[in-house]
């Protein structure tokens, strides 16, 4: 594939909406092709199954019913979306991806690691993002950010849920420093997109050596 994967993770309110366009426009301006996409979501079925999970229920998914749903959409997201740009020349920026079904599932949630490792090389044995931006911010310092909206079903967790959430970001990062960028979100907008336009610049100087 010719195109580049980009990701952005982080808990709610970190600003991965807000810098996703920021991303978009960096790139279009530098001369690529860029398809933004979401997850969950990204395609017609992925938003529907984006709406359930999301939305207030009077009943509660199982964990492991949750996570397949994630991976669901995510199957047809690769397929019909995600590899044919790639294969398009586009970088292709998304809004979430397979970190945040460990940091949720996982770390929120409690489901064994070696579960979703095991979806993964179901789903997506040879895709990875070639670059992730994680932008970290206290639990406290990103609500604070988000508190006037409707909340949906993740958001109505509590702030341990997050802190779990966080921690297993967190431990994905260490785990892959080669792919993971973390970025301090809880600093202004600026120096948060000065942070985030160095990795892009290194991504693209990586793309035009090879
Ligand atoms: N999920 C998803 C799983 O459980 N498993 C999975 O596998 C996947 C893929 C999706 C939910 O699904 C779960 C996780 C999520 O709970 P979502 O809508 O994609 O939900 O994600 P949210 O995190 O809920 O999106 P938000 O819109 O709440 O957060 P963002 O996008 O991170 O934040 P953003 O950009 O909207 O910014 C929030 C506000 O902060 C300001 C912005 O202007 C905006 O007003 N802001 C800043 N202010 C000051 N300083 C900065 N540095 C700022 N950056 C942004």
């Amino acid at each position: 594939m010719k195109g580049s994967f980009i990701t952005l993770e982080g808990i709610e309110g970190v600003g991965k909406t807000t810098n996703t366009s920021f991303i978009k426009n960096f790139l279009e301006n530098s001369g690529k092709k860029v398809l933004v996409t979401r997850e969950p979501g990204g395609t017609s079925f992925g938003e529907n199954l984006r709406e359930i999970i999301l939305e207030e229920k009077d009943y509660k998914l199982s964990i492991i019913t949750e996570c397949l749903i994630m991976f669901a959409a995510r199957s047809q997201h690769i397929e019909e979306v995600i590899k044919p740009a790639l294969s398009d020349d586009y970088y292709v920026v998304c809004d979430r991806f397979t970190d945040a079904t460990y940091a949720y599932q996982g770390g929120g949630r409690g489901l064994p690691k070696d579960v979703i490792d095991h979806l993964k090389y179901i789903v997506h044995p040879d895709l990875e993002p070639d670059l992730t931006i994680y932008l970290d911010a206290p639990e406290k310092i990103s609500f604070s950010r988000i508190e006037d909206r409707n909340k949906d079903s993740f958001e109505k967790e509590d702030l341990a849920f997050f802190k779990n959430v966080r921690s297993s970001y967190l431990e994905q990062a260490s785990l892959h420093q080669d792919r993971i960028m973390i970025v301090d979100a809880s600093n202004s907008l600026d120096e948060v997109q000065k942070d985030i336009s160095h990795y892009l610049k290194v991504l693209l100087d990586r793309n035009s050596d090879v």
